[in-house]
């Protein structure tokens, strides 16, 4: 089977995407997601200028040659530009091989190592009171485990925190917008958000929490420290992990599962993080860490080290690499967990798919491929929004991470 064409496919129901098509001489189309929220017209271009032109031709069947070929054969290896763009390709070719066995996706990849996939929800909140309403909110939907954001005295705004309760889009102007942070007013606030959640709710339920990048290792350490009567399911993102090392410092401090990798492109960004154990799951996304071919790699290595998988399930992240996530999740032997940040009725019109949610659990559907499509005419109706994300400052002007 050759590929004959590939285009992309940029729409905007409320927030970009960006999609790869890629059709083939016996009538097959696959589709992967190329969106990288705030770059995404950067990965247009690496797929128009420096990808589609070296597919026509090749067998769809090849998909691991057609990774090493992206990947090796790029020179310029990683980064998440790179990384999104590979990542649509492999998608497509696996949606491509598995509607040419006429089978789910999750079937070709091994098939069903559990009954769903358990995902968790976003209760946010402006302060403590109505972040346990949300929590109550995503319990009566059904949720078994939530993360919980919430407001902090003296913060104008925060990571996390929305109008919009269920969808989450930050990249909220052409130029990014600015906001403040200060640590020791977080750390202050944090415990006593969890404290009100288990009085409120007790321990039934696995409640997780982001904290998105903004600690030094040591905060890091003193939050995880202050959280572990309140046993969270994981702390996310405790501290920037360009440094691997610095998860030593957190982990000699405290027990309070981490998870780290919704930003990572490869396992060579994750390497260090998964074998000396310095976390618990690992959240890298069939979207943004080089496809399934790439996942299955990442989830192998962790899998010899007890680490879980826990991809990356953003509003930014389109309705392909979500369907592409499940059928993955549903796969791999270390699953931990997936995010669910649904999508608006607009994104879910343009992108129809046969997931579906129930009881705490998705479920990728058993239509052929990952089960994902796009309504063209659809798409063509929303044009693509320049859109950043913000930056964050600490309360002296200095450029702290968003
Ligand atoms: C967040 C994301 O879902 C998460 O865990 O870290 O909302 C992240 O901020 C966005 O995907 C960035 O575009
Ligand atoms: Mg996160």
């Amino acid at each position: 089977m050759k590929i004959t064409a590939a285009r992309v496919i940029v729409t905007c129901p409320g927030r970009n995407f960006v999609t790869l098509k890629i059709e083939t001489d016996e009538g097959l189309i696959g589709l992967g997601d190329a969106t990288v929220n705030g770059r995404e017209l950067a990965v247009v271009s690496y797929l128009q200028d420096h990808v589609i032109p070296t597919l026509i031709g090749r067998d769809a069947h090849a998909i691991e040659d057609t990774w090493q070929y992206l990947y090796r054969g790029a020179y310029w290896r990683r980064g998440p530009i790179t990384m999104a763009a590979t990542s649509a390709v492999d998608v497509a070719l696996w949606d491509i091989k598995a509607k040419a066995a006429n089978m789910p996706l999750y079937q070709l990849l091994g098939g069903r190592c559990r009954t769903g996939v358990m995902c968790y929800g976003h209760a946010n909140g402006a302060d403590i009171a109505e972040t346990l309403d949300e929590v109550a909110r995503f319990i009566d939907m059904g949720y078994l485990a939530i993360r919980a954001q919430c407001g902090v005295p003296g913060i104008a705004s925060i990571y996390g925190v929305t109008k919009d309760k269920l969808f989450y889009e930050p990249a909220d102007a052409a130029i990014p917008t600015e906001s403040t942070w200060s640590t020791p007013k977080y750390l202050d606030h944090v415990p006593k958000l969890f404290d009100a959640i288990r009085a409120k709710f007790g321990f039934e339920k696995h409640i997780l929490h982001d904290v998105h990048h903004r600690l030094t290792p040591i905060e890091a350490a003193r939050l995880g420290k202050s959280l572990e009567p309140y046993r969270l399911f994981w702390l996310e993102d405790p501290t920037p992990a360009e440094n691997q090392e610095a998860l030593r410092w957190i982990r000699q401090h405290t027990v309070t599962p981490i998870a780290i990798g919704e930003v990572f492109n490869t396992i060579h960004d994750c390497r260090t993080l998964i074998q000396e154990g310095l976390i618990d799951y690992i959240r890298t996304a069939v979207v943004h860490a080089g496809g399934i071919t790439h996942l299955r790699r990442i989830a192998s290595l962790a899998d010899l080290h007890h680490v879980r998988t826990g991809c990356h399930g953003a509003t930014d992240m389109s309705p392909v690499c979500m369907g592409a996530a499940l059928h993955f999740d549903l796969s791999v032997p270390n699953f931990g967990i997936q995010e669910y940040m649904r999508h608006t009725t607009q994104t879910d019109e343009v992108f129809p798919h046969a997931y579906t949610y129930a009881d705490g659990y998705l479920q990728p559907g058993e239509a052929p491929g990952h089960g994902v499509t796009i309504d063209e005419e659809l798409a063509a109706r929303y044009p693509y929004r320049p859109s950043a994300l913000p930056v964050n400052r600490l309360e002296d002007g200095t450029l702290w991470n968003w």
